[in-house]
């Protein structure tokens, strides 16, 4: 076959494929088996307390790629999650607290004082802390800090290395906070995510993907509150891993997340303007997860997910959510005016101090006394590729008549513009 042959036989086997994958996407859309076999398998789900740590960690990594999300099951042991539970909710009111009163600091700002914010805050006791970026207002402290039995688990050798294998080496927190799940109240206020008067029904949701590819990005046209987003469509790469950390059992009626499986390969958006999705209907292929108290759902920031809107469980879904990311996705650079939102929330020295040493690195950027240089790993990938580039000029010096042969066996494809194809 010549040149043009093979490239007509590549046109139309791309045809090909791209019309079998609508039509098995339209299968899968109209019986909805697929779905209903892995919410009922839980094939997305590796249990860390009985399986073999490879085997837990390569699932995990295999269920991300192909439905866009896994669960390890077990990853905080179940004679801790009790006590973090309460921790988490004792830390939940110490935050709403905070941030009450440095709203209301804020507030006073329009009236004119004098002080400054920081010295309001101090003769308040309210918690701020200076972030790294000079010029840049301070924020409400981390809240990994009013959690310190949890971050004992957060840097968990599993989740770190499925992190580490999506993402890249040196990873970052870039955001951190707890997420809890109302159940029906006695007085007959609906439980569920979100206003009161949306919650309750089981047909209904609220679809986004999240931070680097929430498309509303925080503070929609504000300049001062826009933390950044991706352009549609998402280039096919995973940059951020969403992690929410289960400390109450979940499933259909209480709080499990809703995710349509395969939707981070989906070039569509919930929220995208022109993608003719209702972000409050329910979509054919959506499933709730469905898992153990203290264990940790991880997804790709692209998969269509929800908060339940409904948790007729009888008791408050209780959770923490972080948001994890490579280090050369830029972080906390967009949003000036963003002081309610949990992007790189900062750490005091003595705070960033008190992590446990394996966490300290993923949290180390949050810290503006110390310097974030890139993680050993990426350093050995620089040194090997520098040794490679000087052994590369070694051969110009040793061998310069091999040089033009050397690289004989490098064959590089490229696309003729379409119109050149017969
Ligand atoms: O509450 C959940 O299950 C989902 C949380 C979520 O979507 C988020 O924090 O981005
Ligand atoms: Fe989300």
């Amino acid at each position: 076959m010549n040149i043009s042959e093979l490239q007509t036989k590549v046109a139309s086997l791309e045809r090909e494929l791209q019309d079998t994958r609508d039509l098995l996407a339209k299968m899968i859309c109209s019986t909805e088996t697929v779905t209903e076999n892995l919410a009922r398998t839980r094939a997305y789900a590796f249990n860390a307390s009985t399986l073999p740590l490879g085997e837990v960690i390569q699932g995990g990594v295999d269920s991300l790629n192909r439905y866009g999300f896994c669960v390890i099951d077990n990853v905080i042991p179940a004679d801790c999650v009790d006590a973090i539970r309460e921790e988490i909710l004792a830390a939940q009111s110490t935050i709403t607290q905070n941030m009450k009163c440095l709203k209301e600091l804020l507030s006073e700002e329009e009236s004119g004082v004098q002080e400054s914010l920081e010295q309001r805050a101090a003769a308040n006791n309210v918690e701020l802390r200076p972030v790294r970026r000079v010029g840049h207002s301070p924020k409400p402290p981390n809240d990994i800090i009013w959690m310190p039995q949890y971050a004992q688990h957060l840097a968990n050798p599993v989740v770190t290395a499925v992190a580490r294998q999506v993402l890249d080496d040196h990873l970052r927190i870039a955001q951190l906070h707890t997420r809890i799940i109302e159940t029906d109240k006695p007085d007959g206020t609906l439980g569920g995510f979100g206003s009161v008067k949306y919650r309750g029904r089981v047909d209904t949701r609220e679809w986004h993907t999240d931070w680097p590819h929430d498309l509303s990005a925080y503070g929609r046209d504000n300049p001062a509150e826009n933390a950044g987003c991706i352009r549609q469509p998402f280039p096919d790469i995973a940059m951020c891993l969403v992690m929410i950390w289960y400390l109450t059992d979940v499933d259909e009626n209480s709080g499990g997340t809703w995710v349509v499986p395969g939707s981070h390969k989906d070039e569509r958006n919930p929220r995208g303007p022109s993608d003719g999705i209702t972000v409050t209907a329910p979509i054919p292929g959506d499933m709730q997860i469905t898992a153990p108290a203290g264990s940790v759902y991880i997804q790709d920031s692209r998969s269509w997910h929800a908060s339940a809107m409904h948790n007729s469980s009888g008791r408050d879904r209780v959770a923490v959510v972080n948001r994890w990311c490579p280090w050369w996705l830029s972080v906390d650079d967009y949003a000036p005016g963003g002081i309610y939102n949990t992007v790189c929330r900062p750490l005091a020295h003595s705070e960033y101090l008190a992590l446990p040493v394996d966490l300290q690195p993923l949290m180390r950027h949050l810290c503006p006394d110390e310097q974030d240089t890139l993680q050993q790993p990426v350093l050995d990938r620089a040194k090997a590729a520098a040794m490679r580039t000087h052994w590369g000029f070694k051969q110009l010096e040793e061998n310069p008549d091999n040089l033009a042969q050397a690289n004989a066996h490098i064959c590089v494809l490229f696309e003729e513009p379409k119109d050149t194809r017969s």
